[in-house]
């Protein structure tokens, strides 16, 4: 094992996801020689704090990455796809949170608690999985050891947070004007409708087939992680006023029976997870509670009395942390500790 300091940059600094990704590169004391923060001319000279100093942020440039030994990206993919080739050919290993590279063959699609193995063999990009996709995998990669999953059916209520501040800003000025009876006045900028007190069933662009990229995304990146093809999965993807946190309803078929005692059991024992389950007290996953928390949160676990094989649960996880940016930091971890940077 390797106890080496790394130069790290991070590409999209002051987003909503680069901005946490600093803070958890400090609060796991993630083993840094430099840190360099890049975003585009807009923030550039920005201060950024880390571990107590304050950092510079600059312009992201082609020769940014002379030097850095590892960069994780959140700038959005058209970022990514001028960019990460360009690290890669200076030496940089890059974990990458768009969609641009996720389902490239070539391109590890990670989440730490499935399928750390994949990294083994990365060939300088290294993707980390849509947000949805990650919280649902963690949840259902221990049921699927215990059986396998034949199909899922999973609905999620989004925050806002994942498109951007930009967005978390518009949700709060909406909901204010709203409140003062200024709702009649609102022009919706970020997404086509209103999101303030409103739920839009619509999630990144809509394709050919009828679904949006997003739910295609949890289609596709799930058995990808889950290392599964035959996993049929199908999905609902929507947004809700909810600043911080994805939820999702989530109904599974597997081949054997599995009671919901069980599942409680082995979610129990997973790592990454947190059961809260006890309806006799009001105890179910929440977005209040979820917000700034790692753990992955699974509750109302259940049988489906429809099936023979069916179980529903409710699974809440932090978007921004464990959607994001915590499982990148997770990678980069697991990359320092295997010697792969
Ligand atoms: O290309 P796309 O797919 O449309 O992606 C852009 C969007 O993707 C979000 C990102 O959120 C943005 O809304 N995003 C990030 N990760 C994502 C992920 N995994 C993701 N979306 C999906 N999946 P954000 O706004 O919170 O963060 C954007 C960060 O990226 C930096 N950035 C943008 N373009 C860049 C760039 N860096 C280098 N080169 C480029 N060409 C961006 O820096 C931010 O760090 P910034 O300087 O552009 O933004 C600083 C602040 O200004 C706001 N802002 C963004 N765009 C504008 C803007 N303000 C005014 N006008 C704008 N056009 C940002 O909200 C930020 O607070
Ligand atoms: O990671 O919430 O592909 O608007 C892109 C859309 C993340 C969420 C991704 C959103 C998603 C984002």
């Amino acid at each position: 094992m390797s106890r080496n300091k790394y130069n790290v940059a991070v590409v999209g600094a002051t987003g909503a996801v680069g901005r946490e990704m600093v803070n958890i590169l400090a609060e796991r004391d993630f083993p840094i020689n430099k840190l360099s923060l890049l975003a585009s001319s807009r923030s550039a000279g920005e201060q950024i704090e880390f571990k107590g100093k304050s950092i510079t942020v600059a312009e992201l440039k082609s020769n940014s990455f002379n030097g850095i030994d590892l960069a994780l990206f959140s700038a959005g993919g058209l970022v990514s796809k001028e960019f990460a080739p360009l690290a890669v050919k200076s030496g940089t290993v890059v974990v990458d949170n768009s969609s641009a590279f996720r389902m490239d063959e070539n391109v590890p699609l990670v989440v730490p608690e499935v399928n750390p193995h994949a990294l083994s063999n990365h060939q300088g990009i290294i993707a980390n999985p849509n947000c949805s996709t990650i919280q649902m995998a963690v949840v259902l990669n221990p049921i699927h050891k215990e059986s396998k999953i034949k199909r899922v059916v999973v609905s999620t209520y989004q925050a806002v947070a994942g498109t951007g501040k930009k967005a978390m800003d518009e949700l709060w000025e909406q909901s204010k004007m709203a409140l003062s009876l200024e709702g009649d006045k609102i022009i919706p900028r970020v997404y086509p409708h209103q999101i303030a007190f409103n739920c839009l069933p619509h999630i990144d662009v809509f394709l050919e087939n009828g679904y949006t990229k997003e739910e295609m995304k949890m289609v596709n990146e799930t058995k990808k992680i889950m290392e599964d093809d035959s996993i049929g999965v199908t999905a609902t993807t929507v947004r809700v006023p909810v600043f911080i946190c994805h939820s999702e309803a989530v109904n599974i078929e597997t081949e054997s029976k599995i009671t919901a005692d069980r599942a409680r059991e082995i979610l129990s024992a997973a790592s990454g997870v947190m059961v809260e389950d006890n309806p006799a007290e009001n105890l179910y996953p929440l977005v209040l509670e979820a917000s700034g928390r790692d753990e992955t949160f699974v509750g109302r676990i259940r049988e489906d009395e429809s099936i023979d094989c069916g179980l529903n649960m409710w699974v809440v996880a932090d978007n921004l942390r464990k959607g994001a940016a915590l499982n990148a930091v997770q990678i980069a971890e697991i990359l320092a500790e295997q010697g792969l940077i």
